[in-house]
């Protein structure tokens, strides 16, 4: 017998913007993520004014999800998928975000995907804003460093819940909001609350906390209105969770791993208790920054909680005291320190199967909530071999470990786990790079960085493993 759910969601996950494609297609807007140019292993993106001649954006073609969906539905639903977690493009919706009415070819394209999953009994799992708002909103408000963004969202997210009632269940507001809070880059700051900003500009990180507290706003009162719409909805907050560890057993390094913590999960206390915790007020004022929130504000984070924890998984970080730091005040980029026990993938990311078993329960004792597993993968360099196959054999060991920790933490500490969506089950374009040869698919693209390649589908090694994953509901992952 499993030890897992007989309902258990397995599946994939990946988002409007890395996928897709179709950029300027059934009147879609301009979003952030398409004035992000390509970057590399280490080299980080640009955002550039607006759509520029002569730049490479790999977000503009993407996998061509937009015209190969039904193709790559079909081969999810070959492995047995429960489950597909996707974003809706927000300019495909309102191409500008302030946009008057919304736009029907976009709402259309969502409605046939919905039914395409539907026809092979896989539950869509729906993220609203996955890095990409309307570069319009940008450009004219500064992103939610303007309240205003706070009514375009909530009305674009009233939309959809509209507009896939009975179709969409399971809902998230804003992938991996806290990104932003351990590392105030221009990077994050344009992702996940479209402000333009620059590295070197010394108020990044007042502007990050005021957007943060207007993007939650957004998420709570976007979930008010879910539940309205419709209260069998499952409205979740979506979390990067990275465990953060001390470097050695000295307290102070443990009071640092506390603060670090304090970053990156506040955002998560704050959707899932409906208030801002005492700790986070302390750091404001310790930093001067004068924030605002309105009475109204507070109410409206109060009133909408989430439903579940999404949450993403892929690495853990050490953290260790920095020097002339007496207020444990944590920087991602200054902070965190080498873990020994620890592999790392091509990029340098960690990898910590055990650490995913200790976030479910970290998550679990703080919040008891039910979870959701909503992205876990491996990027990797894959060669294709002459006869068309691919042996990725390290990315089936990656999710294996990862699987097996899941299990026991469902196992041995009784976590309430709804659902594993891997990260992704296509290959598709790298957020954090734009590169397209960083892949985590089950199903391999035929198109590289440069843009090559005829985009033509086919099976990995691993494919094959996920789908007997899957079919044994998780028991066979050998
Ligand atoms: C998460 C994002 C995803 C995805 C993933 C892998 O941070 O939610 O959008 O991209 O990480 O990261 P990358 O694509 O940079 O390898």
């Amino acid at each position: 017998m499993s030890v897992l759910r007989d309902d258990f969601l397995w599946g994939g996950a990946v988002a409007a913007h890395q996928i897709e494609g179709g950029w300027q297609e059934g009147g879609k807007g301009i979003s952030i993520a398409d004035v992000m140019t390509a970057g590399g292993n280490g080299i980080p993106r640009r955002i550039t004014d607006g759509v520029l001649p002569g730049e490479n954006y790999p977000n503009h073609e993407a996998s061509d999800f937009y015209h190969h969906y039904k193709e790559d539905i079909a081969l999810m639903a070959e492995m047995g998928f429960r489950s597909f977690r996707t974003s809706i493009a927000w300019t495909r919706i309102y191409p500008n975000g302030d946009d008057q009415e919304p736009n029907e070819a976009g709402l259309q394209f969502y409605d046939d995907l919905f039914d395409e999953l539907h026809k092979y009994n896989i539950e869509p799992v729906i993220t609203l804003q996955h890095f990409e708002m309307p570069y319009h909103l940008a450009r004219k408000y500064n992103g939610f460093m303007d309240h205003r963004c706070i009514d375009f969202f909530v009305k674009y997210a009233r939309t959809c819940f509209e507009r896939y009632k009975g179709k969409v269940h399971y809902w998230m507001t804003f992938n991996e909001i806290n990104n932003q809070g351990a590392d105030p880059c221009a990077h994050h700051m344009i992702q996940e609350g479209a402000i333009l900003t620059t590295d070197d500009n010394p108020d990044n990180e007042r502007m990050m906390y005021q957007s943060s507290l207007y993007e939650l706003v957004a998420s709570a009162e976007a979930v008010r209105v879910g539940h309205e719409i419709d209260p069998s909805n499952q409205i979740g907050c979506m979390i990067a969770y990275e465990p953060l560890y001390a470097a050695d057993c000295n307290p102070e390094s443990y009071i640092e791993m506390t603060e670090a913590n304090h970053k990156r999960y506040w955002y998560m206390d704050v959707q899932c208790r409906g208030f801002i915790p005492n700790y986070m007020y302390k750091y404001w004022d310790r930093m001067g920054f004068d924030l605002k929130l309105s009475d109204a504000d507070i109410k409206a984070l109060k009133e909408g909680t989430v439903d579940y924890i999404g949450f993403s998984y892929y690495m853990s970080q050490t953290v260790a005291k920095g020097e002339n730091n007496p207020h444990f005040n944590f920087y991602e980029r200054k902070n965190t320190v080498n873990n020994p026990f620890l592999k790392k993938s091509d990029w340098g990311w960690p990898i910590d199967p055990e650490g995913l078993r200790y976030a479910l329960c970290v998550i679990d004792e703080r919040y008891n909530k039910p979870m959701m597993i909503v992205e876990n993968g491996l990027g990797a360099y894959d060669q294709k071999l002459a006869d068309g196959s691919v042996d990725d054999t390290y990315r089936i060991d990656y999710l294996k470990a990862h699987i097996k920790a899941m299990k026991e933490a469902v196992a041995e500490d009784g976590v309430n786990l709804l659902g594993y969506q891997m990260w992704a089950p296509i290959d598709i374009v790298s957020a954090s790079s734009g590169e397209f040869d960083k892949r985590y698919g089950f199903i391999y693209v035929n198109k590289n960085n440069k843009g090559e390649g005829d985009l033509s589908r086919s099976r990995k090694k691993s494919f094959y493993w996920y789908k007997k994953v899957i079919a044994s509901n998780g028991e066979e992952l050998d």
